[in-house]
């Protein structure tokens, strides 16, 4: 088979933001851009030669050609074998899974998580490096510059590959090795909980209903659930992987994932409820009457750990990205276990669970994850809370309660400004920067500013810096506002402002999160001037 080698020319913009690099479908699929993307990859990693690379992607729109062109062109750049996930279907939890099971090279992850999928929709790609996590910023980097320069690509001149059942096929001088996506994951899940408790549980009536959304998790999900734990068919809703995941936005929140809050605030709801996004990494859980914030979770899974095998031995320590809310390291404090404060983006979670500092990690975005692999896992966190659940056979909302009352509430907020003018959501994150200095002292209503920075981390690993990853405002009587802009997505900015307060255990602990922040809120928008220079009055999501 012949190797074309077809002049390529840097495409403007292919610098990849907080998860890899996500453009509209339509981008990706003009001649030659993820062609330019995927040999970017390839050489910056040192070259293809030899090597084996796991491929799989959440099912959008243009999934399987996308997988193609990347197996005709890893051929072509000499790759001994590719992995590949039946039908081109990889979780990120999975697909990192596969990484490490079976010490591939890397691999090649085609997803853009939440957004909306379909040829109006996104697209993305992110390359995940040898131990399983997202590449780091060192990497991304290289990619990057190596696409403004890239001269041409490599392809071979052959036909598609058969991906619709497992087994091993050639390509040139290439091994395909089409494999079951589900088994390799399902294998460490079983590991890490208590299987029988879990089963026993479902075998007592508990119910659940599990949303993926018309995404990727839906086998995973009815794999696991409905055929190994006994949960009633009918479980796993939306559990058929569509390429534009049922025209919906599989963001699992209160706002996306409406319906099934709705279902669980009515009477009769079942006792216990998740959703995932469209890869599969993020998760929500809900119980009867009752949203779990993904900071509260990440709190409730860690001072709960011990009740799971796979963590029975303790926790090393617990790492949330920085305007997750501090609920988990009141519990690290308590464990006396040590707390990191990361960047947002799971990828700066990546060498403290190497180096064994952290075992649980989580962001406020409805991502939580361990050292089992290494991406965040929805399908994970939600059989955690089964264990949970199944060991301590109390309801969700009476587990948070007992958590607060324990450990004081941290009421948390998201408010998300989306598709608004970027320059003017620039603006207003270079006037709030500009003014950090001049903020403590500053008295909006009741709250008075005590401290303002911009957040920037190294990493205690390996050194690296991370700065302008966001600006915090504390507040004397202990609120927090966070202000950022978004790194995923493809059109105008959305800005996010994280906003929190805490109570402690003597406190009021059952009020409704918006009124309890009210005053935050206010002096939020007052200090960045949300109103004025983003023309809205309210934001769109609240989470
Ligand atoms: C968002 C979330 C962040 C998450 C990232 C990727 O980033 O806030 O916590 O790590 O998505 O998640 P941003 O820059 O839009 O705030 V996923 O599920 O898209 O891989
Ligand atoms: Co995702």
């Amino acid at each position: 088979m012949n190797v074309r080698r077809v002049p390529t020319t840097p495409i403007e913009g292919q610098k990849p933001g907080t998860s890899g690099l996500r453009k509209k479908t339509a981008v990706f699929m003009e001649p030659g851009y993820l062609e330019n993307f995927v040999q970017s990859v390839f050489d910056a990693v040192g070259g293809l030669d030899g090597k084996t690379l796991t491929v799989g992607g959440d099912g959008r729109y243009f999934n399987e050609r996308a997988i193609q062109t990347i197996l005709r062109m890893a051929a072509a750049n000499g790759a001994a074998r590719v992995l590949v996930g039946r039908d081109g279907l990889l979780s990120t939890p999975a697909a990192s899974a596969v990484i490490r099971a079976r010490k591939t090279d890397g691999g090649l992850i085609l997803s853009a998580s939440h957004n909306p999928a379909g040829e109006d929709g996104d697209f993305g790609i992110k390359y995940n490096i040898p131990s399983g996590g997202p590449a780091p910023e060192s990497v991304t980097d290289a990619i990057y510059r190596r696409s403004l320069e890239v001269g041409e690509y490599r392809i071979l001149d052959a036909g598609d590959v058969d991906l619709s059942a497992a087994g091993t096929r050639t390509l040139g001088g290439t091994c395909v090795e089409v494999f079951d996506p589900v088994a390799i994951h399902a294998g460490i899940m079983r590991r890490l909980f208590d299987f029988d408790a879990i089963r026993a549980l479902f075998a007592s009536g508990f119910t659940m209903r599990f949303d993926a959304m018309h995404a990727v998790t839906g086998p995973y999900a009815k794999a696991v659930l409905e055929d190994e734990l006994g949960a009633p068919p009918g479980t796993v809703l939306n559990g058929e992987p569509r390429p534009d995941f049922g025209g919906g936005h599989p963001d699992p929140n209160p706002v996306h994932a409406g319906a099934l809050v709705d279902l669980m605030m009515r009477p009769g709801a079942p006792d216990f409820a998740a959703a995932s996004d469209g890869d599969g990494d993020r998760n929500m859980i809900l119980g009867r009457g009752t949203y779990v914030t993904p900071s509260d979770s990440l709190a409730v899974l860690a001072a709960n750990a011990t009740l799971a095998p796979g963590y029975a031995g303790g926790l090393s320590g617990i790492a949330r990205s920085m305007p997750t809310s501090r609920a988990a390291d009141r519990v690290a404090a308590r464990l006396g276990i040590p707390a990191f404060e990361t960047p947002t983006g799971w990828k700066f979670f990546g060498t403290l669970l190497d180096a064994g500092l952290a075992t649980l990690c989580g962001e406020e975005s409805a991502g939580t994850g361990s050292g089992h692999v290494r991406e965040k896992d929805g399908l994970w966190a939600v059989l955690f809370w089964l264990n949970i659940l199944a060991r301590r056979r109390e309801s969700v909302h009476e587990i948070l309660a007992a958590h607060w009352a324990g450990h004081g509430r941290d009421y948390y907020s998201r408010h998300d400004y989306e598709g608004v003018d970027r320059a003017a959501a620039e603006a207003l994150l270079a006037d709030l920067r500009g003014r950090l200095a001049e903020l403590p002292g500053r008295r909006h209503g009741p709250l008075s500013v005590a401290a303002a920075d911009d957040f920037s981390y190294r990493d205690p690993v390996d050194g690296s810096i991370a700065r302008g990853q966001g600006v915090r405002i504390f507040f004397e009587e202990n609120p927090r506002a966070v202000f950022r802009l978004s790194g995923t997505g493809t059109a105008g900015a959305t800005l996010r402002v994280y906003l929190e307060r805490f109570e402690d255990a003597s406190g009021a602990l059952g009020l409704d999160p918006q009124e309890a922040l009210a005053p935050v809120i206010a002096a939020a928008a007052e200090i960045a001037g949300i109103h004025v220079r983003l023309g809205r009055t309210a934001p769109d999501v609240r989470t």
